[in-house]
């Protein structure tokens, strides 16, 4: 029914006007496919990269129309903050659509966004972070522009999971002088950034969406506060079973462990789900999660592994070792050789149900006992993370993701691996189940955490063990 339209169309404007626009629609049917959950993030990224090649193509043929280019935006992930996936994922849909954007990656101090937005005459300030810290830091940020005087200069779109609507729409709205809003996902934000446009270049009736307001007043924190029995607490966890020992204190660097060695704990769930976005469609009557598995996730890995090892791109080392140590109250304290304390990890305790604390799960100092508590660092290498960065400069988007979501499974497969030599040479790997669904589900004796979650959220803490480790 198109073509009668199309026609008529190609009477009045230059074909090749008529393709580009018919590619950008396409791109924006994708993401309602998307943003519907019809579909994926695999399939999303090659209709993207489909159409960047396209447009490559076209784009010596078409005459420059518009001068002054369709608009410029900044992007960085906050200071603090590693999560660059859901960035860079802006970055494809934003430039795909015409916009200049200086992405400027990860850890960027405000002073940095700043300076860019002022070389590059930025229209459009993007702030993306997925850290519940990071929420913290876009308020300074958004004050800072305050400070600075260039809020009314700086529209903002603000992204990221930690983020919610209202925070953005309501809380960050009311402090920040200039526009703030928030995107849900990488369309939202093409959505936001026309529309921001639009409104800067007096395109009649252009206006930006509503404001969503709260459904439910925010309560007040007071309301919130759990009262706390008065005195110190401590768990039920026994105190009494024997302290293990280990086969050395101090560190060890381990380098070369072959692939072959910790493969086998690649969690694939994690890796089709989480990081490579397969998922069975929500509507309709496509590919159930186990049939894309098989057709996709499977046959891809496997050419992926054989990459890696052809091309030697994984240098898996770890640095590991085992310290003296006790708990004092809530915190878990490591001890030098005379028993002197070295340095201490002060950990939440939960404020209902069993009240547990990580140092709860050490003997306690009052015991007159020394305990013994095990720190490791593990890398896949760089070499991994240098080709992960070709292919996004390379436009190859769909490998993108599934080498860096793979690099990334990969480590955490080898910290598996490693806590389970940790507990052989602690003695009690025997206690290990069998099958590797129950050790993901955790169900061995010991427990490998990781700083920045709810049990040790203190991410600054990551300097005491990069310095025990040496
Ligand atoms: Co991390 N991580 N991580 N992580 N990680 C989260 C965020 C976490 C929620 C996991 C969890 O608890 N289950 C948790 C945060 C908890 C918290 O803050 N309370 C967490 C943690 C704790 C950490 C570490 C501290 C772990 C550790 O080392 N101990 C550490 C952080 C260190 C640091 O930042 N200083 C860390 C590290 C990592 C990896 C390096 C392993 C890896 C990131 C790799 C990378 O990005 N280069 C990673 C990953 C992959 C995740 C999860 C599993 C997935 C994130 C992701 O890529 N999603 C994540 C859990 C989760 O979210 N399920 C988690 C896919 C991506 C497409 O979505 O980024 O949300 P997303 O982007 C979306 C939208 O949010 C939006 O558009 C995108 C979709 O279209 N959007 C924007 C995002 N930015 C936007 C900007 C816009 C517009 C839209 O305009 C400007």
């Amino acid at each position: 029914g198109l073509e009668a339209d199309l026609d008529a169309a190609l009477q009045e404007r230059p074909a090749l006007e008529i393709v580009n626009d018919t590619l950008l629609a396409g791109m924006k049917v994708v993401g309602e496919l998307f943003g519907s959950g019809q579909m994926q993030l695999p399939f999303v990224l090659q209709s993207a990269e489909v159409m960047k090649t396209a447009v490559a193509y076209l784009e010596p043929h078409m005459e420059k129309t518009d001068e002054e280019g369709k608009g410029t935006i900044v992007l960085a992930t906050v200071r603090g903050d590693v999560h660059d996936i859901g960035k860079n994922l802006v970055d494809i849909i934003l430039s795909n659509n015409g916009y200049t954007v200086v992405n400027l990656g990860i850890k960027q101090p405000v002073a940095a966004i700043v300076e860019a937005a002022e070389e590059h005459r930025a229209d459009v300030i993007g702030m993306s972070g997925l850290l519940v810290k990071s929420t913290v830091i876009m308020k300074e940020n958004l004050q800072e522009l305050n400070a600075r005087g260039l809020a009314a200069r700086y529209p903002v779109i603000l992204g990221g999971a930690a983020l919610t609507r209202a925070y953005v729409e309501q809380d960050l709205h009311a402090l920040y002088e200039g526009e703030v809003r928030y995107a849900r996902d990488a369309f939202e934000g093409l959505r936001l950034m026309d529309a921001l446009m639009a409104v800067k270049r007096g395109v009649p009736g252009a206006r930006l969406p509503e404001l969503k307001q709260r459904r439910v007043p925010r309560r007040e924190t007071a309301e919130l506060q759990v009262t706390e029995p008065a005195g110190p607490v401590r768990s039920d966890v026994a105190t009494d079973h024997p302290v293990p020992t280990p086969p050395f204190l101090g560190t060890r660097v381990v380098k070369g462990i072959a692939l072959k060695e910790y493969a086998a704990w690649l969690d694939e769930d994690a890796l089709f789900k989480g990081q490579w976005g397969l998922k069975a469609a929500r509507t309709g009557d496509g590919p159930g999660y186990r049939e894309l598995v098989e057709a996709e996730g499977r046959p891809r890995l496997r050419g992926w592994l054989e990459r890696l090892h052809t091309g030697s791109l994984l240098e898996a080392a770890v640095v590991y070792g085992y310290f003296p140590c006790h708990a004092d109250g809530d915190a878990l304290v490591v001890l030098d050789e005379d028993g002197g304390e070295r340095c201490r990890f002060t950990f939440p305790r939960q404020r209902r149900g069993r009240r547990l604390c990580l140092a709860d799960f050490f003997r306690p100092k009052e015991s007159g006992e020394t305990d013994v508590v095990g720190f490791q660092v593990v890398t896949v290498g760089s070499r991994i993370g240098q080709a992960t960065a070709e292919l996004f400069a390379a436009d190859a988007y769909r490998d993108y993701l599934e080498l860096h979501g793979l690099s990334v499974q990969l480590a955490e497969a080898l910290a598996e691996y490693w806590h389970a030599r940790v507990r052989a040479e602690l003695g009690f790997a025997g206690q290990d189940p069998e099958a590797i669904e129950d050790m993901f589900a955790l169900k061995y004796r010991g427990a490998r955490f990781s700083l920045g979650y709810g049990a040790c959220p203190d991410l600054e803490d990551r300097a005491k063990i990069a310095g025990l480790l040496r």
